[in-house]
Formats: structure tokens, C-alpha cells, sequence
């Protein structure tokens, strides 16, 4: 048995957008409305009835008329891979339509021609934060059952049109985000306060029927396509060594585990089943369900990674900042500009448990540091961003990821996230920067929409080029 010590040869470099974040054209030739349109503030502030200028989704940083040059510039980094989703209302604008829209389907063939022609690989996002808002208005989202038949849907056109030149694919994106952000990440329009935990996990087991129905769908169409289940990954650390912090821990972590235990194993783990009894939930979930759950389990297991946290069930609880969920301040860590803990080590945890627990081979499909970024003009009297905070997170998260496969994990590879800046998904900012690469916008929506190299830009093309080599232990 060779266990490799450093990053594999066919290891997929790349970066991560999603449509609601960077596309813009948010009605161009028949795209339908999606939660995201009425989310000017993103989860932070309040919806509105219907799109607002002050909304920066609708125009993105304008990669639905740029992908070329876009494209072009993750090229020039070498990125073996390119992670983005499809706007689920440029193909069924309603989502409840039986055919779908002819010139939506057409950009994303563009998008692959261009991706093609440099030999980046896609890595394709079937749903991310981004459901019709017609289905979330008429079904209230994935609290209807009604969703599993439009998602397989929407799901099957994919596999058909892009089948044969797309062999990644997620189904949902941080699916079990759901949570903790029912509407944006759900569709399902009932406030978050009058949900019922009913119909909440109601909603979770749609979701993850209609995960595995497209597994199912997928493998049919074409036996080569790879489908991976998408978690947001959140080691817990209990805050002192107390037992009862140790439980509450695991607790919380279970949360997240319960999602990849379905996908991965094809049942609900016996822990989830007892905390269903204990809340007095009982679940509609058929034979064909079951059925459906156990037989189409994933091929591989992706997940974003920023921060750890820690749980207490016996101290004062310091509430941490965190990706869409918090937990309790871990005083050993030091936090980025919006509150999040900054853990490299974490992300070794993550893939040794991941690896453990499922033994499916696991992408980490996003990673990064949002920051606020100032534009200096560069030796060469271009515009630039001296971002050397950017490259340190990312060196020290890289260095783990090297760790875990000397460890043994099997990782097929990194896509950092918002590798061209882009709208925040939590705070619907453009101020919270993610990229190598600079686009020229601003909160209030001024800007020329220009993109420039920051200093990560030759870093990162450095690692990629050196196959990790370059990055400093
Ligand atoms: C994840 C989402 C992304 C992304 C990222 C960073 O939760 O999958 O869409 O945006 O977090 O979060 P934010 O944009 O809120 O900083």
C-alpha cells in the first residue's frame, strides 16, 4: 500500500462561485426569479416583495457577459478545476415548467466551450441558495413533496445536456445549512420563527430523497458521472474537558454528520432517529423512499470548510460568528474581519473524521479568508492588492490538507472559494472578498466592474504550477 505524502498528481486545483453570487443577469433572456432576488441583505436583513436596485445579486460582478475574460484569467493560474453552479430559474424559470428554457441551457454550454478550451474541468453545482422563487411562493420549497418530481426534473435535463462533458456534480450545496437558513438555503417561505420542526425535517428528508433520486438519475444517463453530497463542515470542540462539554460537542457535530450518514450510507443513523422521537416528530417517509435512500448513496463527499467552533453545556455561552451557524468562541483562536475562527488544523480534523466515518474519497469544494482588500497600484503601475493575509490563510489551510493525505485521506481535490470576488452570500456584501482576482464594485453598487490581480493570483498559480510544492510548512 503506498500512501502518498503530498498532494497526488491528478489533483483538481481550482475555485468555486455560484450563480446568485457572480452571474448577475438576473433576468436575461427568460431566467425566472430565485429566493436570491428578494434577498437584498442576504440572511442579515429582512426580504423584500420583489427585486431592488440595492440588491447587488442582480448584477453580480457581471460573469454572465465576461466569462470569457474570466475564464481566461482562472487559466493563466493553471486551475485544473472550476466549481460553479447553474441557476436552477435560467432552466425552469418556475421550476414547475415541463420544458426548459432553451437559452438558459445554451449560456451554460458557452460557459462549458470556454472551460473546454483551456482543460479546466467542471464541477457543477446542481442547487446552490438558489431556488425558484415561484416554487418557495406555491409549494413553500422543500416542504412539499411536489419539489422531489421538479428537482428530478431540473436534475435529468442537466445530466442529458451537459452529461458528456461534465463528470462532477453536487447535488446541494451545504445542504444541511437548511437548519438554520429554511428560506435561503430550503426555499420554504414560512418565516424561520412559525417553522415547526415538523416541517422542517419534513422538508430535510425531500431533499435528501431528491439528493439520491438524482444520484439514481445520474448513474442512469451515464454510468461515468460522479455525484457527491455537499456539507458544511464544522469541527466542535467541547470548550472544557467536562463529559457533559465532550456530549454537547458531539451533539452539534452530529447535526451536520446526519446529512453525510444518509447520503454515504443510505438510512438514518439511530441518533437521529431518537432525537425525531424525542421532539415528537414522526417524518412521512415511504418504502419507495427508503428504497430510494439506501440504493442511490453518493460517490464521493464534498464539503466547505472556514472555521471550527466549540459547544458547552456548562459554561456561559459567548456566541462565535460563523458560516450561517455558530456555536460558542473558542478563546485559543483568532477571528477574521466577520467574526469567524480562523483554524487550519480544523480542516485536518475535518478530513481525518470525514475519511474515518464514510470512506468515500472528499473534495473540498470551499475554503478562504473574506476580507476587506484595498487596491494599491502594483510595481508595475497596475492595480493590485497586497493580500498577503489572504495567501497566509491559505498556505496554513493548504499545508493541512497535505497532512490529511499523508495521513492516508483520499482527497480528489481544492476549489477556494469566491475565487474571483463576488457578493457575500451572508451579508449579500462586496466588501467581504474572497478572490485572487479584484473586481471593481463596492457596496453601494458604484464600480467599473474591472478585475485585477491580487497578490495571491501569482501565489496560488505558484502552488498549482509547484503541485503544492511551494507552499511553506
Ligand atoms: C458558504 C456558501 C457560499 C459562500 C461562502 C462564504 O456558506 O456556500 O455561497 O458565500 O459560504 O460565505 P459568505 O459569502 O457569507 O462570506
Amino acid at each position: 500500500m503506498n500512501t502518498p505524502t503530498t498532494f497526488p498528481d491528478n489533483f483538481l486545483w481550482g475555485g468555486a462561485l455560484a450563480a446568485n453570487q457572480y452571474e448577475g443577469a438576473y433576468d436575461a433572456d427568460g431566467k425566472g426569479l430565485s429566493v436570491q432576488d428578494v434577498m437584498p441583505q442576504g440572511i442579515v436583513g429582512p426580504r423584500t416583495e420583489a427585486p431592488t436596485p440595492d440588491n447587488l445579486k442582480l448584477v453580480g460582478i457581471d460573469f454572465y457577459h465576461r466569462y470569457k475574460e474570466d475564464i481566461a484569467l482562472l487559466a493563466e493560474m493553471g486551475f485544473k478545476v472550476f466549481r460553479f453552479s447553474i441557476a436552477w430559474s435560467r432552466i425552469f424559470p418556475n421550476g414547475d415548467e415541463t420544458e426548459p428554457n432553451e437559452a438558459g441551457l445554451a449560456f451554460y454550454d458557452r460557459v462549458l466551450d470556454e472551460l473546454e478550451k483551456y482543460g479546466i474541468e467542471p464541477l457543477v453545482t446542481i442547487s446552490h441558495y438558489e431556488t425558484p422563487l415561484h416554487l418557495t411562493k406555491t409549494y413553500n420549497g422543500w416542504a412539499d413533496r411536489r419539489m422531489i418530481g421538479f428537482f428530478e426534473r431540473y436534475a435529468r435535463t442537466l445530466f442529458e445536456r451537459y452529461g458528456k462533458r461534465v463528470k462532477y456534480w453536487l447535488t446541494f450545496n451545504e445542504i444541511n445549512s437548511v437548519l438554520h437558513e429554511p428560506f435561503m438555503s430550503g426555499g420554504i417561505n414560512t418565516p424561520k420563527e412559525e417553522l415547526s420542526e415538523q416541517d422542517l425535517y419534513q422538508a430535510i428528508h425531500h431533499e435528501l430523497v431528491a439528493s439520491a433520486s438524482a444520484t439514481r438519475i445520474a448513474h442512469e444517463v451515464s454510468p461515468e458521472l460522479q455525484v457527491g453530497c455537499m456539507i458544511l463542515a464544522i469541527p466542535f470542540y467541547p470548550l472544557t474537558p467536562d463529559p457533559r462539554d465532550v456530549w454537547a460537542a458531539k451533539q452539534a457535530e452530529r447535526d451536520n454528520y446526519t446529512f453525510g450518514d444518509v447520503h454515504v450510507r443510505g438510512a438514518y443513523p439511530g441518533y437521529f432517529l431518537r432525537k425525531l422521537r424525542d421532539k415528537g416528530i414522526e417524518l412521512d417517509i415511504t418504502e419507495a423512499d427508503r428504497r430510494t435512500l439506501a440504493e442511490h448513496t453518493v460517490d464521493f463527499v464534498s464539503f466547505s470548510y472556514y472555521m471550527s467552533s466549540c459547544e458547552t453545556a456548562t459554561q456561559q455561552r459567548e456566541a462565535s460568528g460563523g458560516n450561517l451557524m455558530g456555536g460558542v468562541v473558542n478563546p485559543t483562536l483568532e477571528v477574521s474581519q466577520w467574526g469567524w475562527a480562523i483554524d487550519p488544523r480544523g480542516l485536518r480534523t475535518i478530513l481525518n473524521d470525514y475519511w474515518d466515518r464514510w470512506g468515500k474519497p472528499l473534495f473540498i469544494v470551499e475554503n478562504g479568508l473574506g476580507a476587506r482588500d484595498e487596491l494599491v497600484t502594483g510595481p508595475d503601475g497596475t492595480p493590485t492588492v497586497a493580500d498577503d493575509y489572504r495567501i497566509d490563510y491559505m498556505n496554513d489551510h493548504l499545508v493541512q490538507v497535505r497532512e490529511a493525505i499523508a495521513d492516508g485521506v483520499q482527497v480528489i481535490g481544492y476549489t477556494s472559494w469566491g475565487c474571483i470576488d463576488c457578493v457575500s452570500a451572508s451579508t449579500a456584501q462586496m466588501s467581504k472578498r474572497y478572490g485572487f482576482i479584484y473586481v471593481d464594485r463596492n457596496d453601494d453598487g458604484t464600480g467599473t466592474l474591472e478585475r485585477y490581480r491580487k497578490q495571491s493570483f501569482g501565489w496560488y498559480r505558484d502552488v498549482i504550477a509547484s503541485n503544492g510544492a511551494s507552499l511553506k510548512a
